[in-house]
This record gives structure tokens, C-alpha cells and sequence, in this order.
């Protein structure tokens, strides 16, 4: 047994623990190419840094003032919480004044922000996903992806930022649970830090993360079923057999903590379009493609239904889509129940 604390101990099923204290600048400093400028691994820093302060302030949030609505709306037509519009302001101060961030696409923004017009990097991101269970104390979580400008010596267009989720050089979440934990992939495997709130460092827990073979969990808002295609409910018929996988349920209603819960022991995690609704709640952008990535780098995958989620083209930030993403059998199974209904 190891004498050093942290101790993380292995990762639940796929994925490597970490040897030693590595904080998340150290990781990030030793496997960026040697070509590298290291911009990436700072720009990933400064999000470790938001995190924290997220972090912060979420766990004193019942002692601050800070629960509750803050009297608005977001651009699309949903209440912010003020922890919303915390959570954004502190995105925007530590993605700005650096050089390293050209336009910021926010959830909780009308339209994207130009913050530096040479600057080599566009960050999408959802601030406070799951915010509505904030006054219940559940787990939220802030999604973040980041693409690489192909040409940071022109001004940037909508080409910039409206890209789809394969052209991602990195992306991510940082969820405030129990613990605090920072999970990214720059295309290399998916690795996941815990924040010591002792030291305020976010410290290595495990490398490579990959799906279990046998996946534990589906998620899906069975409240919604009535809602819901033929196709989606044939595919809970179908988990419910003897013989699938799996037929547990577990549900939070915070997509990154359904996610994480899924990442570890396995499963599949989703929000189907409606009949009312076909388009789903989620967001292409700043939720479904980020999530994607990392389901692909950890061995699974992600769907709209109907193909990559990675491969759709964005015409517009803020679009939504029906989101699928984890266990690659399990979504392929999806896509075949929902195909036979067509
Ligand atoms: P938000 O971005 O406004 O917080 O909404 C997204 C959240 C997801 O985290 C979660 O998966 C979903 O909404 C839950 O919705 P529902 O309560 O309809 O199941
Ligand atoms: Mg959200």
C-alpha cells in the first residue's frame, strides 16, 4: 500500500491509478508534444482555476445568498440561477486577457464573445450544467470544449466556433460532487483529477479512463417515456430482457454527473428528442460534442440517434439535439432501435 496522501487506489474498472502526486499543471506540462508552445496547457489551467472557484463557491452556496434564481433568463428562455451567472462571469475573467482565447460560446450568452482577435484558441462552454438541482445540493458540473483556430491571422468567423465535435483539440468537465474532479482528453486518453480542497491543487487520480466491458447503468428520464418515439421505448423494452447488459436505472438529472457515474462503471446516458420536441433539451455545442469526445476517447461513443454526434455540423450555437453517449454497444443498440422505427 502506498504511504503517500493522496492515495487514489485503482479507478473502479478501466484506467490507470496515479503513481505520486501529480498535480494537473505537472500532467498537462509532461504530455504536451515537445513542439508544443504550451497555450493549451495553460489555457487547460486556467479552466482548473475556474473550477476552483466554481468550486468554492458552490459548496458555501446555502451561506452566501447564493441559491436561488437570479431574476433572468438565459438565451434560451430558461431561468438562470445566480450561480449561473457566477459561474459564467468567473469563465469569461479567467478565459480573458491572456492571448490565448479568441471567442468564448457560452451557454448563458446570446451570441459568442470575442475576447482577442489573433489569439489561437475558441472555448465552448455550458458554465453550470444541471443548475436547476443546485437548491437540492446535487451534483452540477461546468462542460467545456476547445478547438484550435486553423488560422489565427484573420479576424474569426462564424467558422470559428460553429465546428463539429471531431475538429475538438480537447474538452471536459469539471463536476462538483462529493469531491471536486477535473476530467479532460486532448485526444489521448481521458484522465481525471481530484481537487485536494486542503492544498487547492487538482491532483492525478486516474489515467487512460475506459468504459468497463459490462456496463452497469442506463440513464434516461423514464418520466419522459410517454414523450418519447416508439423507437426509444423499444430500446428500454429491449435493456429490461433478461439477457442485455444491463436493466438499471439510475438517473440524477445532471448530465455531467449521469456521465461520470457512467464513465466509471459503465452504461449509457441520454436525452431523447420528444415527439413535441424532437430536437431534445441538450445543446450540440457546449454539451452533447464535448461529452462525445471524451465517450470516444474512453472507448464508447456518442449519438444523436442517428450518427456521430462528433460529425454533425453546427449551424448555429445554441441548437439542440437529442444526446446519447457512453457504452459504445449499448448506443449502438440505441441507433438500431430507433432505425427500425423509421
Ligand atoms: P441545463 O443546461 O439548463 O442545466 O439543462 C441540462 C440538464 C442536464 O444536466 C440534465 O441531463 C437535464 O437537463 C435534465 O433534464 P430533465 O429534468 O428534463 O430530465
Ligand atoms: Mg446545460
Amino acid at each position: 500500500m502506498s504511504t503517500l496522501d493522496p492515495d487514489p487506489g485503482p479507478p473502479p474498472v478501466g484506467g490507470r491509478a496515479a503513481e505520486g502526486v501529480i498535480t494537473i499543471e505537472r500532467f498537462l506540462a509532461d504530455h504536451q508534444p515537445a513542439t508544443a508552445t504550451g497555450s493549451l496547457s495553460r489555457l487547460l489551467d486556467d479552466i482548473a482555476l475556474a473550477g476552483k472557484l466554481i468550486a468554492s463557491r458552490t459548496r458555501r452556496a446555502g451561506l452566501t445568498k447564493l441559491l436561488g434564481k437570479a431574476g433572468a433568463v438565459n438565451p434560451q428562455g430558461e431561468e438562470q440561477q445566480l450561480l449561473d451567472v457566477y459561474a459564467d462571469d468567473v469563465m469569461t475573467s479567467l478565459l480573458s486577457g491572456h492571448g490565448r482565447v479568441c471567442v468564448i460560446v457560452s451557454e448563458e450568452q446570446p451570441e459568442p464573445l470575442l475576447v482577442d482577435e489573433s489569439a489561437p484558441y475558441v472555448v465552448v462552454h455550458d458554465p453550470l450544467d444541471g443548475s436547476s438541482n443546485i437548491d437540492s445540493n446535487v451534483s452540477v458540473g461546468t462542460i467545456f470544449g476547445i478547438y484550435r483556430r486553423e488560422n489565427a491571422s484573420i479576424p474569426p468567423t462564424s467558422d470559428d466556433w460553429l465546428r463539429p465535435g471531431r475538429d475538438l483539440t480537447a474538452a471536459g468537465y469539471v463536476l462538483y460532487g462529493t469531491s471536486t474532479m477535473l476530467v479532460y482528453s486532448a485526444g489521448e486518453g481521458v484522465h481525471a483529477f481530484t481537487l485536494d480542497p486542503e492544498v487547492g491543487e487538482f491532483l492525478l487520480t486516474w489515467s487512460d479512463l475506459r468504459y468497463p466491458e459490462d456496463p452497469a447503468y442506463y440513464s434516461l428520464n423514464l418520466a419522459s417515456a410517454p414523450q418519447w418515439e416508439q423507437g426509444m421505448r423499444r430500446f428500454v423494452d429491449w435493456l429490461h430482457r433478461d439477457d442485455t447488459p444491463t436493466s438499471t436505472q439510475r438517473y440524477i438529472g445532471s448530465a455531467v454527473a449521469d456521465f461520470h457515474r457512467n464513465l466509471l462503471h459503465g452504461g449509457v446516458f441520454g436525452y431523447p428528442g420528444e415527439v413535441d420536441r424532437p430536437e431534445g433539451k441538450l445543446r450540440l455545442v457546449y454539451e452533447g460534442a464535448p461529452l462525445a469526445f471524451l465517450a470516444e476517447q474512453a472507448g464508447g461513443r456518442g449519438s444523436d440517434g442517428i450518427r456521430d454526434l462528433l460529425d454533425i455540423q453546427p449551424t448555429s450555437i445554441h441548437q439542440r439535439t437529442p444526446v446519447f453517449v457512453g457504452d459504445r454497444q449499448l448506443v449502438d443498440q440505441l441507433e438500431a432501435c430507433l432505425f427500425r422505427e423509421t
